[in-house]
């Protein structure tokens, strides 16, 4: 499912985000020390390589919503963007963290003159953010930074579960 918003195509899909062939930078759900772990942070460490984490050693350690960016090694994108998620419950204000991921992650995106993002659903797996409360927060987050863009054509979230997808497509993308 798809749609516009100041010319940029956002778009909701199940799929893995470590393969995400037609995408420049993907989106890594990270862990503050940028090494490889669960989720999507093993997925993508995996496919990159031993390369990503030892490129990622000298930015280490982020804190809960800040981002940094990466070349892709392995991967079949150009770069990787990395997002320390808020941990739900713990870090605070978690809306705000959250938020500060997808501007500072679209920012680096902008910055790096990158036209096409995927996003996974950053804090809802081990970090436990309810994803039913996600949704409010990446529209602010993608109606402040898109509209100013003239480099990202293209918004894709990957979602892992049909559930998640379903949820993307009435709220996120169908929200906008
Ligand atoms: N592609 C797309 N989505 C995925 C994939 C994948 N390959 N794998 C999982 N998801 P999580 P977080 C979904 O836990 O909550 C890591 O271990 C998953 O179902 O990856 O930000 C890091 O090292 C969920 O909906 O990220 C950190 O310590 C969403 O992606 C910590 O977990 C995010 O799940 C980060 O936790």
């Amino acid at each position: 499912m798809k749609t516009t918003l100041a010319n940029t195509t956002i778009s909701a899909i199940r799929g893995d985000i470590s393969d995400q062939k037609d995408i420049e930078a993907v989106v890594n759900a990270a862990n503050a020390e940028l090494k490889s772990g669960g989720g999507v942070a093993g997925a993508l460490h995996r496919a990159a390589g031993s390369g990503l984490a030892e490129e990622c050693r000298p930015m280490a350690p982020i804190r809960p919503g800040e981002a940094v960016i990466s070349g892709a090694h392995n991967l079949p994108n150009t770069h990787v963007i990395h997002c320390l998620g808020p941990v739900y419950g713990k870090d605070k204000s978690e809306a705000l963290l959250l938020k500060r991921c997808y501007l500072n992650a679209l920012s680096l995106a902008e910055q790096h003159n990158i036209k096409s993002i995927a996003f996974p659903a950053i804090s809802t797996g081990i970090f436990g953010y309810p994803i039913e409360e996600t949704a409010d927060i990446i529209i602010s987050a993608l109606k402040e930074k898109i509209p100013e863009s003239e480099v990202i054509k293209e918004v894709r979230f990957v979602l892992f579960s049909e559930n998640d997808l379903k949820f993307y497509e009435e709220k996120v993308v169908g929200g906008i």
